[in-house]
């Protein structure tokens, strides 16, 4: 089995769902071999209902769809359909959290009040709203309606772009692909992919670009501002991950999906004395609230709340028998777990009316009516207690310490209130350059294999790791988010972090929160005086599945750094289309992908990418 994962209580979870006889996510991907070759290639559409058309990739069969749409017009509009979605599901994650801020401020929620004030009236300076004299609840009002109205604007621009360097700025201007509305772009990218629309590789990907844009300077960043704003702005913090987070005498919870309106309630509901009460009255010593994926690195980031694991390990968490409740909202939620979830006693809950699943409990969570939900769902946690069968369970005993919260804020205190003395290390060569490492699992590949071997092989050679979502998981449960961990870097990387006090991997927070690794990497480049693309930076998703993943890799080299796939995307159909992502962008936006399968390939790649830019930086 070791060709499924290196994490040993995946490993040993993965037994017992055989003894048990759980299907998981593996057996189906075994089930679903050979998978389909023309969707491999990008080069299968059912964007009408003339077809299906499929590409013959050798040539003998057809080249072309019903409507005459070739390779290179159905793999960009196949890429950009993903680019879409993706900055659908990180905005729409934005809008939510905008709408609670603004029903925050209306008085309507007493759940979510302002917890971050200073941020608050930096935002809302960056917006040009007045705060002197205001009241927080004015100034919130305020921030949210500007942000909402972003959303469809008519301004022509976002507001948050202007953290990106002129430079840049002029880069998009000049291609035409500064984001111009969040929804708007997303609805363009669906109108210029039906049927007969826009049917040029080139302009599709450029507003595949501006579309990814819109996520990465628009709904994400909106999504973490706002986040910092309600659930507070996180600051380094001490916790524990892996399943063996998990607690044999104890109501065990395990929130999974995406947004904090929910995780950051529930771990404040669990704390409620009379749950605490009804728990120890079914014999349990309490109530162990876990994270998952990446609400669990929302709430670790702001209250060191242990993560049970990341993206592979949602239906083992299950499997260890100990789960009484896994509360789900949206996102990287696997259909499947109401099935696993059946042979044990575990409950999963659904809570947003944008994602139902058959077979779970729905119980709508809204936000004016917040604690009151969060209470009532943790009590059937705590009563589902008594279902537990004592022989189904077997909890790992696999788990490590973490430290993360890395916020932009943070990495400042950390560094003594500038980004000085981090970009003197650069340019003295004791830190060769940053590079962002986030992303999924993606079964297909050994588990965590790859993030940590490209990691490793990274701070060996001294640059600084920054890493979201379940990459950072995946270096949480590996040790690599200890201070301790600079042990394992080059000499120059091992004595900043221990200078600082900091490990050699940041963890900076969920995947919508690599909005962050852009704000560090702006405010980098305008320090310098030149573009994010001059930067001794690079950027990875090692072990991606998701179309999130795709938007965010989009924004990343749209923004100017180079970006290393370590799972190969479906645009192989088209040589042009491959050709212009991964060798003409570099004359259009400075940067271009890479796709490295292997980890090890993958970071001489990054290093080497780091060192051309050294140089011609002059370092
Ligand atoms: O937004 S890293 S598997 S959990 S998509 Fe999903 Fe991928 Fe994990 Fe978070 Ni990000
Ligand atoms: Fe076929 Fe063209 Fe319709 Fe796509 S849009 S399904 S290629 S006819």
């Amino acid at each position: 089995m070791v060709e499924k994962s290196i994490d040993q209580a995946t490993l040993k979870m993965l037994k017992k769902a055989q003894r048990d006889g759980i299907e998981t996510v593996w057996d189906r991907l075994a089930a679903q071999e050979p998978q389909c070759g023309f969707g491999q290639l990008g080069i299968c559409c059912r964007n009408c209902n003339m077809g299906p058309c499929r590409i013959d990739p050798f040539g003998d069969g057809p080249s072309q769809g019903v409507c005459g749409a070739g390779a290179d017009t159905i793999v960009a509009r196949n890429l950009v359909r993903a680019i879409a979605a993706g900055a659908a599901a990180h905005s729409d994650h934005g809008r939510g959290i905008a709408s609670t801020l603004l029903a925050s401020a209306g008085g309507d929620t007493a759940d979510y009040p302002v917890r971050d004030e200073a941020k608050l009236q930096a935002l809302a300076a960056e917006y040009g709203i007045a705060v002197e004299g205001r009241a927080t609840a004015e100034i919130a009002r305020d921030l949210a309606n500007a942000v909402l109205e972003e959303f469809g604007t008519r301004k022509g621009a976002l507001q948050f772009i202007n953290r990106a360097p002129e430079q840049r700025r002029a880069v998009w201007d000049k291609l035409g692909i500064t984001p111009r509305g969040i929804d708007r772009e997303v609805v363009e990218s669906m109108h210029r992919t039906h049927m007969g629309v826009d049917n040029d590789p080139v302009s599709l990907i450029l507003q595949g670009m501006r579309t990814a844009l819109s996520d990465g300077w628009g709904g994400s960043i909106v999504a973490t501002e706002l986040s910092d704003v309600l659930f507070g702005t996180p600051r380094p913090v001490k916790g524990s991950s892996n399943l063996g987070v998990l607690k044999e005498d104890q109501v065990n919870i395990i929130l999974h999906g995406h947004e904090p309106t929910l995780s950051d309630i529930i771990v404040h509901a669990a704390r409620d004395p009379e749950l605490l009460q009804e728990a120890r009255a079914r014999g349990a010593a309490g109530i162990n609230v876990c994270g998952m994926c990446c609400t669990g690195n929302e709430i670790l980031m702001r209250h060191g709340v242990p993560v049970a694991g990341n993206f592979l390990q949602q239906e083992l968490a299950i499997v260890t028998g100990a789960v009484e409740a896994m509360i789900v909202d949206i996102q990287c939620v696997m259909p499947a777990l109401p099935q696993v979830a059946g042979c044990y006693h575990t409950k999963i809950i659904s809570t947003s009316p944008k994602a139902k699943f058959p077979g779970a409990e729905h119980i709508a969570f809204d936000e004016h009516n917040a604690m009151e939900t969060a209470k009532k769902i943790v009590r059937i946690a705590v009563e589902n207690y008594s279902n537990r069968r004592a022989e189904k369970v077997n909890i790992p005993a696999d788990q490590m310490e973490y430290m993360a919260g890395f916020s932009v804020e943070a990495i400042l205190e950390a560094l003594g209130g500038s980004l000085n003395p981090l970009i003197d290390a650069v340019k003295s060569g004791a830190v060769k350059g940053i590079v962002g490492v986030v992303g999924c699992n993606n079964p297909k590949y050994i588990q965590d294999n790859s993030h940590l071997v490209f990691v490793r092989e990274l701070i060996k050679n001294d640059i600084l790791v920054v890493g979201t979502g379940c990459a950072a998981i995946a270096c949480a449960k590996a040790g690599l988010l200890l201070p301790a961990a600079a042990e394992q870097a080059g000499d120059g990387l091992r004595g900043v972090c221990t200078g600082l006090g900091i490990p050699p991997v940041l963890h900076m927070g969920s995947c919508v929160d690599i909005s962050r690794i852009m704000t560090v990497a702006a405010a980098m480049a305008n320090a310098l005086g030149v573009d994010i693309a001059d930067l001794p930076l690079a950027g990875a998703a090692p072990e991606w599945m998701s179309e999130k993943a795709v938007s965010i890799g989009t924004y990343v080299v749209s923004s100017g750094i180079f970006t290393i796939l370590g799972t190969v995307p479906p645009v192989l159909g088209s040589q042009n289309v491959a050709e212009l992502l991964t060798g003409g962008a570099e004359k259009v936006v400075g940067a271009v992908f890479a796709v490295e399968e292997n980890p090890a390939a993958a970071a001489k790649l990054a290093i080497d990418h780091i060192a051309a830019k050294r140089k011609a930086l002059g370092l």
